[in-house]
């Protein structure tokens, strides 16, 4: 019996090698069968027959964790991604015979049966007892004592579907794919191109409408094929490391909102950036010199266009040399700096890690003498080209480095710079050129040679260990500089790379995509997939960096952008004008109006980063992360939410002047202009002319908004309108400074709107001073509503029957009780 099984194993593992990603080798092994089980407090370590060991942990109720040493010894907790190692609650073990045993998370949490024999398999199970997610015991957890690789493979049911995975130019849905995670510098990705910049090895699966999550916790270069190979399987490994992940269950509900929560329990949230930081950006590569700067400034206000921040790009540097500035382009930056404040438009600039090797460049030296940089494999520095020419790299995996790094950016700071930018941070390299060699997106000469040294936060490791975390802990380096430098601020930081966690210190934006209607269409599924990965802040460049699009295209695309969380404008070098006025006046008019929308919706917008940084919520949300059990939604690819109550369709064919809209189920739906109301479950084709961004407010919801200003410094001191989309439901609004820490301690306040039939009640809590609430506005009704008392007293609705809305000014800023007659739907 034991010799047959055996012999069974040895097959099936020899045909695990030929066909996963693991290579052939006479090295890898399976994990085998236990010979040892050692309780721990929150779980159990097994001794496998292999000589790996094995340790199922729980970490909440609900979050299994699987972490598997190949050669029997377990590295230092050493994580990048785990914000706060959760003190893990004990686990009732219970043996459940001789060949496998059962943990518990509690009552409500998740139950874990792990099958000792003939090779150690773990299924992860609900309260209930209902199998979430099962190792396939065809293709037992393996790893390649000579290599160092490691994989485990999931039963999979064909109609699974997983989402996330950080940044994928790929449908959101990413079942059957094959997905690698390896942080690249790709110019003008085209659709499907994979890896991208950012990678986040953690995905929501979904399956008749519950759902569980995985993260794989290893920064090596790693890889996913979620059912492509085979699709009554996924399988996800790594090149090196542990094999170390975590089972989120989401609770009794399996909701995706506990799943994620659940993830940014684990890996942080978005702490709020300063309300600036949501206006509307513009950039390009590169306004400059300082002249040109000024010219965009003023262009925007002296056109009442909004906007709260202009970039920067590499051509404002002298020789690229970071924190410098061009001593004939930007030959007084302290007189445009000046300018721009009083404009009230903040100035945001690139920074790249590269550092140029110049013996007589003080950082350069600076750095050189404490030892900060990056070393090759011999310990020498590690000199690569980009832009400055030959370059050296702070280690960012170093805490030296780091606050280094972070000290540099006083000066900007002290002149007036209000936010960086951290580009080439994946890291990227340029290629020594070579005729006979083309550059590759993919080009392994693109980044630090593996072996490159790191210090790794007391762990040294090579660049094949530490490449994915580079952007990160450089944005690290970046956040955590700032907060010192100017503790009353909130950074704001944006990076092109990451990994799991990176939510905790910066903004990321989709890097260098193309103006092409295609590319606008990616841009959803593309944020939402980085949204239900743990990162909030999320924006693709608008019009397409490469390439320059037409006013339509621009148009459409700001369109689709005015509810991404992070709103710019950016384009290449040498393309066409692309400011919101380069199209003609009647594009002009169009963008302004776009912009006006953004500026009118950031109550709302703010809302929305208030509860990200709470709960760990998204902000763009793809349509089934509310509406999970509507299986119409799960692929949707075309519309998104932002937030729970705005439902965003924006047009993304050329020459369309309507478009097809789905309204996902449980709620009803009113058309943001035209007030009708459409019921969940349908589909509608509405009308969308050039000027319209299709939008909808779920009914029942409470939308705060603000007047239109030009900048948010306006926003922030701007009485609110209630917009209630009328119906059953409620809304929030969230106020504070709009800037600095007291929010935290007592300066801000939440209004929470109740809505019934024919009433609004409002309770607000917190404290702080804020503008009041200016009118309420119903949203989607047939006659005027007659009779209004605002705690009792009377006041007037002004009735639109085009638009559907009515409106009543207040007079008291914080009214309790709206009441009103009729207003019927
Ligand atoms: O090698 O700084 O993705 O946004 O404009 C290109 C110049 C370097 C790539 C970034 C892009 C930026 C550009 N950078």
């Amino acid at each position: 019996m034991a010799r047959s099984t055996l012999r069974l194993a040895g097959l099936l593992l020899l045909h695990c090698i030929t066909t996963a990603p693991i290579m052939a080798s006479a090295t890898v092994q399976s994990i085998g069968a236990a010979q040892q089980t050692l309780r721990r407090p929150d779980g159990v370590e097994l001794v496998a027959s292999s000589g790996a060991r094995l340790r199922v942990a729980f970490v909440a109720p609900d979050v299994v964790r699987v972490r598997l040493a190949p050669d029997g010894g377990f590295g230092p907790e050493s994580s990048y991604a785990v914000a706060a190692p959760t003190a893990a609650p004990t686990a009732v073990v219970a043996e459940d015979g001789a060949d496998s045993l059962v943990l518990s998370g509690g009552a409500d949490g998740a139950r874990v049966r792990i099958a000792l024999r003939p090779q150690v398999a773990v299924t992860v199970l609900d309260a209930d007892g209902n199998e979430i997610v099962a190792d396939d015991p065809e293709r037992p957890m393996a790893f390649d004592s000579g290599g160092g690789a490691v994989e485990v493979s999931k039963r999979r049911p064909p109609d699974e579907l997983y989402y996330g995975f950080g940044e994928k130019a790929l449908p959101q849905s990413r079942h059957e794919q094959f997905m690698a995670m390896w942080n690249t510098d790709a110019p003008k990705y085209a659709p499907g191109l994979d890896p991208l910049y950012q990678d986040i090895p953690f995905f929501i699966a979904l399956r008749g409408g519950r759902c569980y999550g995985i993260f794989f916790d290893n920064t090596w270069r790693s890889w996913f094929d979620m059912g492509k190979s085979d699709p009554r399987r996924y399988a996800f490994g790594a090149s090196g490391g542990e094999l170390d992940y975590y089972v989120f269950s989401g609770g009794r509900a399996r909701s995706p909102k506990q799943v994620l929560r659940a993830y940014a329990a684990l890996t942080g949230r978005m702490p709020l950036p300063p309300l600036w930081a949501l206006g509307y950006q513009q950039s390009r590569y590169s306004y400059t010199p300082a002249a040109r700067v000024r010219e965009i400034a003023h262009g925007f206000r002296e056109r009442h266009i909004p906007v709260d921040v202009v970039y920067l790009d590499i051509d404002y540097m002298d020789g690229f040399r970071i924190f410098t500035w061009s001593p004939t382009a930007f030959a007084e930056p302290d007189r445009l700096l000046a300018e721009l404040r009083d404009l009230s438009i903040k100035p945001v600039t690139i920074v790249d890690p590269g550092i140029k090797v110049d013996e007589d460049w003080a950082i350069y030296r600076d750095g050189r003498s404490r030892g900060v940089y990056v070393r090759d494999a011999a310990g020498g520095e590690l000199h690569a080209r980009v832009w400055p020419g030959i370059c050296a790299f702070p280690d960012f995996t170093e805490p030296a480095a780091r606050a280094w790094f972070g000290s540099l950016y006083a000066k900007f700071l002290d002149q007036g710079v209000a936010g960086f930018w951290n580009d080439m941070d994946e890291p990227a390299t340029f290629a020594a050129p070579d005729p006979d060699r083309p550059v590759l997106s993919h080009d392994a000469r693109k980044t630090f040679p593996l072996d490159a040294r790191h210090a790794g936060d007391g762990q040294p490791g090579t660049h094949a260990r530490y490449h994915n975390v580079y952007g990160m802990q450089m944005a690290r380096a970046t956040f955590d500089g700032l907060r010192t430098l100017r503790p009353r601020q909130r950074p704001f930081v944006l990076t092109r790379a990451g990994y799991a966690g990176v939510q905790r210190y910066a903004a990321v934006w989709t890097g260098d995509n193309v103006a092409s209607w295609e590319h606008l269409a990616l841009t959803i599924p593309m944020l939402t997939g980085l949204s239900v990965s743990g990162v909030p802040f999320v924006g693709a460049d608008i019009g397409g960096y490469a390439g320059s699009p037409d006013g339509e295209l621009y148009a459409r695309w700001l369109q689709a952008a005015v509810l991404t969380p992070f709103f710019r404008t950016h384009a290449e070098t040498g393309s066409a004008d692309r400011e919101p006025w380069s199209f003609g006046p009647d594009f002009e008019r169009i963008n302004r109006a776009t912009i006006e929308l953004r500026y009118r919706l950031l109550p709302y917008l703010y809302t929305q980063f208030a509860a990200a940084e709470r709960d760990g919520d998204p902000i763009m949300r793809p349509l089934w992360f509310d509406h999970v059990g509507d299986s119409r939604t799960w692929l949707a690819d075309d519309e998104f939410l932002a937030g729970p109550d705005l439902l965003v369709a924006p047009v993304l064919r050329v020459g369309a002047r309507s478009r097809v809209v789905y309204f996902p189920r449980g709620a009803d739906w009113i058309d943001w202009w035209s007030g009708e109301r459409h019921a969940g479950g349908s589909s509608a084709e509405i009308a969308a002319p050039l000027d319209r961004l299709p939008l909808f407010a779920r009914a029942g919801a409470v939308i705060p908004v603000a007047p239109v200003a030009q900048h948010t410094g306006e926003t922030v001191r701007a009485p609110v309108t209630l917009v209630a989309a009328v119906g059953t439901g409620s809304g929030d609004l969230y106020q504070d400074a709009g800037d600095g820490y007291d929010y935290r301690s007592g300066g801000s306040a939440t209004t929470f709107i109740g809505q019934r039939e024919g009433a609004l009640d409002l309770r607000r809590s917190g404290g702080g001073h804020h503008p009041g609430i200016a009118a309420i506005e119903w949203l989607g009704v047939q006659d005027p509503p007659s009779d209004v008392r605002v705690d009792g007293r009377r006041t007037e609705a002004v009735f639109d029957a085009v638009t559907r809305r009515a409106r009543a000014a207040l007079s008291g800023a914080q009214p309790r009780q709206v009441r009103w007659q009729g207003g019927s739907r």
